[in-house]
């Protein structure tokens, strides 16, 4: 949206009402100026994207309106009878797209997505496995601050310390130590594939029930651009917003015999009513996402990493594992005597974004840390190819090379408005 015109009217809105510029400038200016932020800049935060502007209609829809607590069918609200539509049909796009069972699309975030399957299979207190958040996992995998920490009895895993991948074999131990009742698998910062299989052993061995969290991959597992956790995991948890390009959200998918405990983990055990304007938003982005537009995307973002990763291997920075299989790269820029929050800061004020992370067995503070996370999904999903990225990449490298380089900070930043210029974001209207 661009705050320009007071002629502007949203669809459905009589001409009388005023449009959000004239109705409140000050919000209607704050995302004008990130609509400008989103297209001027390099955003390479691995967890974020550009979603299609169909999503994005869907999830400015009057949907907004409607309360639908409950499930198709079976609401506590009168009026649903196109809220079930839309919910089904997210519902049958979800199972198809993941060749799962059963699918429940109601989930406000990835986060919630976990906590409620955490709801509906366990009571507080179970025991549950999962990969530490330092090591590449994710908050909800039991981290002590977090509500999955605080109510279960979480155990973790991690990576081992030379080959900075899934150590399975320390999870074999962990698992046969605490009887876990969930295995939790997924990762916020691991940049290769992860086996499902020996995973789905592991569990076997102690009887638990294995998780998949794919909020990160899971566009790439939609596409066959990473083994599908489906066949292997009995539950998979996903955020709809990142690889899988659709609006902010989080869903869930079973098998048929867990579906009536993780319906209600989500509903009434977690949440109230669904935001079904999102949950629309949710079935445009499914049924993209079984194009093969979508899937040769996915394998172009794949590849772009590797380019990128090579560019950045060559230029001396040290990778986490030593590359990629995926969308992401955990750079160490201890190398280059900098710390993850001065590398952030450095290539932010060039117009390249991204975020510090931890690297396994990191020495610095989470607010700091020795890493940081690139990934490729938004700039793949802008149209850049592999050549572009590593051009990308030979601009990050320099940057991290003269972090104070004032004249070089500016060379770059002219360079990329001219790739955000040729690539314009999907998504965005003209400016
Ligand atoms: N915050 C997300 C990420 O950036 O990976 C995980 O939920």
């Amino acid at each position: 949206m661009t705050a320009t015109s007071s002629q502007q009217v949203r669809g459905g809105a009589t001409p009388r009402e005023p449009a959000l510029v004239d109705a409140d400038p000050a919000v209607a200016q704050a995302i004008s100026r990130e609509e400008e932020r989103q297209r001027t800049t390099l955003e390479m935060i691995a967890s974020e994207n550009f979603t299609s502007r169909a999503v994005l209609e869907a999830v400015g829809s009057v949907l907004t309106n409607k309360y639908a607590e409950g499930y198709p069918g079976r609401r506590y609200y009168g009026g649903c009878q196109f809220i079930d539509e839309v919910e089904t049909l997210a519902r049958d796009r979800a199972q198809a797209l993941f060749s799962m069972e059963h699918a429940n699309v109601q989930p406000h975030s990835g986060a919630q997505a976990n906590l409620a399957v955490y709801e509906g299979l366990l009571d507080p207190g179970d025991p549950v496995l999962g990969m530490a958040l330092d090591q590449g996992g994710h908050l909800t995998h039991g981290h002590h601050v977090n509500a999955s920490g605080k109510l279960y009895r979480f155990g973790s895993y991690g990576v081992d310390r030379e080959s900075e991948t899934i150590d399975y074999e320390a999870m074999r131990h962990a698992a046969q130590e605490l009887r876990p009742k969930i295995v939790v698998v997924g990762a916020t910062a691991y940049p290769r594939i992860i086996d499902f299989a020996r995973a789905r052993e592991i569990a076997d061995e102690v009887g638990a029930v294995l998780m998949a969290d794919m909020a990160h991959i899971a566009g790439l597992v939609a596409a066959g651009a990473h083994p599908s956790p489906a066949g292997h995991a009995q539950v998979l948890t996903s955020s709809t917003h990142k690889t899988l390009r659709g609006p902010r959200g989080g869903l869930i998918l079973c098998e048929r015999e867990l579906r009536r405990r993780v319906d209600r983990g989500v509903f009434p055990g977690h949440q109230g009513g669904p935001l079904m304007h999102v949950v629309a938003g949710k079935a445009v982005a499914l049924g993209e996402a079984a194009t093969p537009q979508f899937a040769a995307y996915q394998h172009q973002t794949v590849e772009n990493a590797r380019a990128l990763a090579e560019t950045l291997s060559e230029a001396g920075l040290r990778l986490v594992s030593g590359g990629t299989d995926n969308h992401l790269i955990l750079v160490d820029v201890r190398p280059k005597g900098l710390t993850g929050q001065e590398a952030e800061s450095a290539l932010d004020r060039c117009g390249i974004i991204v975020n510090k992370n931890a690297i396994p067995y990191d020495p610095l503070p989470p607010a700091v840390t020795s890493g940081l996370r690139i990934g490729t999904p938004a700039l793949t999903s802008r149209g850049l190819g592999p050549q572009e990225m590593s051009r990308v990449g030979e601009l990050i490298a320099s940057v991290l090379e003269a972090p104070a380089d004032e004249s070089l900070a500016g060379r770059v930043r002219g360079e990329v408005s001219e790739i955000c210029q040729r690539h314009p974001a999907p998504g965005l209207p003209a400016p």
